[in-house]
């Protein structure tokens, strides 16, 4: 169902436009021809209720891109598990509410591949959602977007809003996570392999067997099909945003190993959990809306490598 919401001469916020995602779409955004908001966290912390929704009534955004989240990789979503229910609760509730009673006409919640049963048919159509348990490194991330996306649908049934949910795969690029307890993997591969080439290492440590499947975003297309969906999607059902291209990890950290010019072998770390065996999304509906812009892994990958290499100081 398409209710089309025109961005031209629309202020739109981009909440958590500090982090990866946000500050892709703030790149994006400010090349169309709309006004982008923005509100650093030392003014308004989005788990505070109050002076979310002061700053939202104030503010009245016309749209918003709900792209505040604690987010990190399988590592941290097991240490964290307060602050990766309890924030991302928090962030959501207060962003969207304070949002339907601001007036803000459309809102796109994003949320994560991980919200889907860790059994789900294979690729994961949205359809899937809460038809079996979640997998367990990340239920606490993932019932928070889950609830997340529950609202969104709630404000959509009861008071018409044209709030919609969009669940990315896992996501890479300029602006990334490297702590390697906290990040997610391509970023962790892309810094150990540099540094075992720095350091002559004779091999490339990764966690787990190797062999779960992932599928991996360029947060820039991210932010490409993100801004589609909020001008053409308008339904209750979430949207899968991914690339259709899977890999093993181990096939991953040969591609980094090969992208950064490290030699040496793969060791596994088998301590480590592998988490979801598998998730690649079902692009059916993205794609037929209309987006498919993907950009290789290959090339992503180069990119990010160069990206990394001019901002992290190596
Ligand atoms: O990206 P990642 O941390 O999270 O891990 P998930 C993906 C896979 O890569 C797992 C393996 O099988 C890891 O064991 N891996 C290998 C590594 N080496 C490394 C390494 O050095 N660092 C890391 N981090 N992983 C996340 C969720 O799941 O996906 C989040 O925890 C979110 O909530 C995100 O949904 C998109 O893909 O398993």
């Amino acid at each position: 169902m398409s209710r089309l919401f025109a961005l031209e001469g629309k202020r739109i916020w981009v909440a958590g436009h500090r982090g990866m995602v946000g500050s892709a779409l703030v790149r994006l955004l400010s090349r169309e021809n709309c006004e982008v908001l923005t509100v650093p966290r030392s003014e308004v912390d989005l788990r505070d209720q109050a002076a979310t929704r002061r700053w939202l009534a104030d503010t009245k955004p016309d749209a918003v891109i709900m792209a505040a989240a604690r987010v990190g990789g399988i590592a941290a979503n097991s240490a964290s598990p307060v602050s990766f229910l309890y924030d991302n609760l928090m962030i959501e509730a207060n962003v969207i509410e304070g949002a339907a009673r601001a007036g803000v006409e459309k809102l796109l919640l994003l949320g994560s591949t991980c919200i889907y049963p860790r059994d789900a048919e294979q690729p994961i159509r949205e359809e899937s959602l809460l038809t079996g348990p979640l997998e367990k490194t990340n239920e606490w991330y993932a019932i928070a977007k889950i609830a997340g996306i529950k609202l969104c649908q709630a404000y959509r049934q009861e008071q018409g809003l044209d709030f919609i949910s969009a669940q990315p795969t896992n996501l890479y690029g300029p602006g990334d996570n490297y702590d390697l307890e906290t990040s997610h993997v391509l970023p962790a591969l892309i810094r150990k392999a540099h540094e075992a080439k720095v350091r002559k290492a004779d091999r490339l440590t990764i966690w787990g067997s190797g062999n779960p499947l992932r599928e991996f975003l360029h947060v820039d297309d991210l932010a490409e099909a993100v801004v589609f969906l909020l001008r053409n999607y308008s339904d209750a059902l979430p949207v899968n945003i991914g690339s259709g291209e899977e890999f093993s990890i181990a096939d991953l950290a040969h591609l980094v190993s090969d992208t950064v010019g490290f030699e040496g072998p793969l060791a596994f770390d088998r301590s480590r959990p592998d988490g979801t065996p598998r998730k690649l999304a079902d692009l059916t509906r993205l794609h037929s809306l209309g987006w498919d812009n993907a950009r290789p892994l290959k090339v992503g990958l180069q990119q990010t490598y160069e990206s990394f290499l001019t901002t992290q100081g190596v």
